[in-house]
């Protein structure tokens, strides 16, 4: 009652999301949590106090959210397993589903204080590489936004991406410390803490009832504790959660040697505990085999299934019917080892006979493939193995045996399958195949493009495809227009809505198409370009105070942002940035439309070839920026440490998408999917998401050129010559000679020496080949480009037809098609 009456004459302070309410709740969260009155308090500590804000007025439904998940047994939980989840900043994201980021900026302008400062102001938690960890977020994002009930397990490095650093040009890496205040999203739950075993020996025991079981005896054990994040769904009713693991040693002290005097060795056990989740390994791929990182993925995989089966005893249910409380994702093979260890708890720890078990476990397990490049394909050498994870390996061996064994029954007339298929690589010292124990583990095995997918059955997984043609099957993915469109692009939403409402926020696929009708109207249009140009200008800003370099917002901006690679091609954008210098040099009264062309992404540390590609861009950048020759009409910039926060403003003001990977090595891209609902244009291959893009938006809407996947083929079995492509083009020969000679290394002629050679004899990715397509079709892309009217109504048509591009769409068809979970 008395509750009651306090609703209706004074609301609840903790929930009230009224621009007094906030107020309010700013201040006194001002004081109580940071410590500090308002005159004298800093944008981080006005921070803190937005976020508990903000935070408070998401618990009840983060609370009723995990009591959905533990007390509903009828409802399959979706578990999303990935070693990342690349969240980015959260305030925002968070204002935006509870829709109260207007009074929230109101409130913080009556107290003098700028809300985008300090949505600005926050940290990311970089805990991702790039595209695989960004997907994970996207589809946390949808499954809240859906209604999903789901859980996103992974870890909680204390180091996440490195911060990238240009230092004469260079990169260089700097330790991501985005713990360094208290990460006010995270709640530590101290009541669910898990040990995991690692290493040791194991051995046969007679149980209680007589029966033979394994024992493991472990070398060393560590405790996971659960920190929560909740992901908040549009709408602010649905919350679910992101449960991250941190490695703990068991007890911080060895009593007895401490107590021997063995003070250091003593520390010894805490400090490999805490190793375990210190920090992400920087490597998209090629895949490194590292001992830290196998005690990684066992580390999150065994504590979330221990923490799945700890949810499903609790509802009551036999364990026989794991699969009906849980359908867990495998996001690629990072935690593949979950299939072995789903066997070991259910046999070895609660006693099920191996068939049941087996059951059980292909019925729970799904698999996302993320890659085409062979040498990405995880796979850990056995010795490697055994010693992390013995009884793991034992259990790899049965499930092997078994599998085998119906492979020969049903093949006899191909001897060889067996060893194509089989979980071990034969070839000294000997692998496990990881993409192979997740394929055999899952009923159901997806590519992230339709292409991707064909590629997969036809080569990369052909004979475990063709051995099981029931489980491969395709989900497109999607990004989330919450962040990549509502939240980053302000202006462009609000000119979408003012036409159409604000249903496409959530209903994305459905709604965004009624822009097509506006395609032609003049009024639109002059409001689209406004959007543009005012999101072209908050980049030129960026550029300008973090790199001193002028860009002019009426330029094209020409836009390449992703991880550095050598497939991915930015080499092959450099190329052209110094033709395009050359002709301008030539011919200085040309007819030229005015470019920016804008790179940014992180090589990985180790990444020789792709480091130098970012020392060739910044060198050209300084070439080009300074030559008065080309006044302006050409810019270079390269942003550093391109990461969400980056990529929120930098997406926004594209006019053109560079998507140029050689077409069969990206999977599918969703930096092409963000540019395309920010009314970029884009310039492609036909390569991963790129084809169906165009296929929606209209081969008219979308600047192709290069070989397509067949054609690349072919070319590489008739023995490639990049020489052949020198000859009858002089203004590629111009270029990579001016690289060579030094024109871009201050005149030391062997800075790009391996680069360029590597592009002279080798090529793997056919940069010289695709050249003289590229250019033809930049040159198409510019014409048009002086052609607002034409170009405005092409980015208009781009955004209307990206519809399936949202997460929401990816994630309707896992809910259906593989998960078996009911969605709306
Ligand atoms: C693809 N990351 C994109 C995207 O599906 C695709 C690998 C090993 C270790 C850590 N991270 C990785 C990836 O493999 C990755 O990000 N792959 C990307 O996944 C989402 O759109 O084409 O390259």
């Amino acid at each position: 009652m008395a509750a009651k009456r306090r609703t209706a004459a004074s609301p609840d302070p903790r929930t009230d999301c009224s621009r007094e309410g906030l107020r309010k709740a700013v201040l006194d969260n001002l004081f109580y949590a940071t410590g500090h009155a308002q005159e004298n308090a800093a944008r981080g500590d006005w921070y803190t106090a937005v976020a508990y804000t903000v935070r408070d007025r998401m618990l009840k439904a983060w609370v009723q959210g995990i009591e959905r998940i533990a007390a509903d047994g009828d409802v399959r939980c979706v578990a999303y397993l990935s070693a990342e989840f690349l969240i980015g900043p959260q305030l925002g994201a968070n204002m935006l589903a509870l829709g109260i980021t207007e009074p929230m900026r109101e409130a913080l302008a009556s107290l003098g204080q700028d809300l985008d400062a300090i949505v600005f102001h926050e940290p990311e938690p970089g805990l991702g590489n790039g595209g695989l960890g960004r997907l994970a977020a996207c589809f946390m994002d949808s499954l809240a936004t859906l209604g999903v009930p789901a859980i996103g397990y992974g870890i909680r490095y204390e180091f996440g991406m490195f911060r990238q650093a240009i230092e004469d040009g260079a990169q260089v890496e700097l330790a991501d410390k985005w713990l360094r205040r208290p990460f006010p999203w995270e709640l530590p739950r101290g009541g669910q803490q898990y040990e995991v075993r690692l290493g040791g020996k194991t051995h046969m025991e007679t149980a209680p009832d007589g029966t033979l079981r394994v024992q493991w005896t472990p070398a060393k054990t560590v405790t996971a504790c659960a920190h929560d994040i909740p992901v908040v769904g549009h709408g602010g009713t649905h919350c679910n959660l992101l449960r991250l693991w941190r490695a703990e040693a068991v007890e911080a002290f060895d009593f007895s040697t401490f107590n021997a005097g063995e003070y250091f060795s003593s520390v010894h056990d805490k400090i490999f505990s805490e190793t375990i989740t210190k920090v992400l390994y920087p490597n998209d791929d090629p895949y490194q085999g590292k001992q830290l990182r196998l005690g990684q993925q066992y580390l999150f995989v065994s504590a979330s299934l221990q923490d799945m089966l700890h949810i499903h005893h609790s509802l009551g249910k036999p364990l026989e019917t794991f699969h009906t409380t849980f359908a867990i994702q495998l996001n690629d093979t990072h935690p593949a080892v979950a299939v072995a260890e789903l066997m070991r708890l259910l046999v070895d720890v609660h006693g099920m006979d191996w068939d049941t078990a087996w059951s059980v476990t292909t019925q729970t397990f799904a698999y996302t493939n993320h890659t085409l490049l062979p040498e990405a394909l995880e796979k850990w050498p056995l010795p490697l193995f055994a010693e992390v994870l013995p009884r793991h390996l034992e259990i790899v061996y049965e499930i092997n045996r078994r599998f085998l064994e119906s492979v020969t029954a049903a093949h006899p007339e191909d001897p060889d399958l067996a060893r194509r298929l089989s979980l071990i690589d034969e070839t000294s010292p000997r692998f496990v195949r990881m993409a192979h124990l997740a394929t055999v583990g899952s009923k159901a095995v997806n590519g992230v493009a339709a292409l991707h997918s064909e590629l997969l059955k036809r080569d990369v997984l052909g004979d475990l495809a063709a051995f099981f043609p029931e489980k491969f099957t395709n989900v497109t993915n999607g990004v989330t227009p919450r962040r990549w469109l509502a939240l980053c692009n302000p202006a462009l939403a609000a000119c979408i809505s003012n036409r159409i409402g604000t249903r496409w926020q959530d209903h994305f696929e459905e709604e965004i198409i009624r822009l097509e009708e506006f395609a032609d109207d003049p009024d639109f249009q002059a409001q689209w370009q406004a959007a543009k140009l005012t999101n072209k200008q908050r980049l030129t800003h960026l550029a300008k105070t973090i790199l001193r370099v002028e860009l002019d917002p009426a330029a094209l901006f020409d836009v390449q942002v992703k991880r550095i690679h050598e497939y991915k091609r930015q080499h092959l954008n450099v190329l052209r940035v110094i033709a395009l210098y050359n002709r301008l040099r030539r011919n200085p009264g040309m007819d030229f439309v005015p470019r920016a062309v804008i790179f940014g992404g992180k090589a990985a540390p180790a990444y020789y070839l792709a480091k130098q590609i970012i020392l060739l861009v910044n060198r050209v950048a300084e070439v080009v920026n300074t030559d008065p020759a080309v006044a302006g009409r050409l810019r270079v910039a390269f942003v550093p440490n391109f990461n969400v926060r980056s990529g929120q403003v930098i997406y926004p003001a594209a006019d053109l998408s560079q998507q140029i990977s050689l077409a069969g090595k990206e999977a599918s891209g969703t930096g092409n999917m963000k540019f395309g609902i920010n009314g970029a244009v884009t310039i492609g291959t036909l390569d991963g998401a790129n084809v169906e893009m165009r296929a929606c938006v209209g081969e008219e809407n979308f600047f192709l050129f290069g070989l397509t996947t067949d054609e690349v083929q072919a070319v590489q079995r008739a023995g490639y010559s990049p020489a052949a492509h020198l000859e009858g083009n002089p203004e590629l020969a111009e270029a990579l000679d001016q690289i060579r000679s030094g024109v871009f290394s201050r005149g030391d002629a062997g800075c790009f020496r391996p680069l360029v050679d590597n592009l002279l004899h080798r090529d793997e990715y056919l940069v010289l080949a695709d050249f003289a397509s590229y250019m033809d079709c930049q040159d198409r892309a510019a014409r048009t480009y002086a052609d607002p009217a034409a170009w405005t109504r092409m980015s208009i048509l781009n955004v209307a037809r990206l519809g399936m591009f949202s997460s929401d769409r990816s994630i309707r068809e896992y809910c259906r098609n593989i998960w078996n979970v009911p969605v709306e």
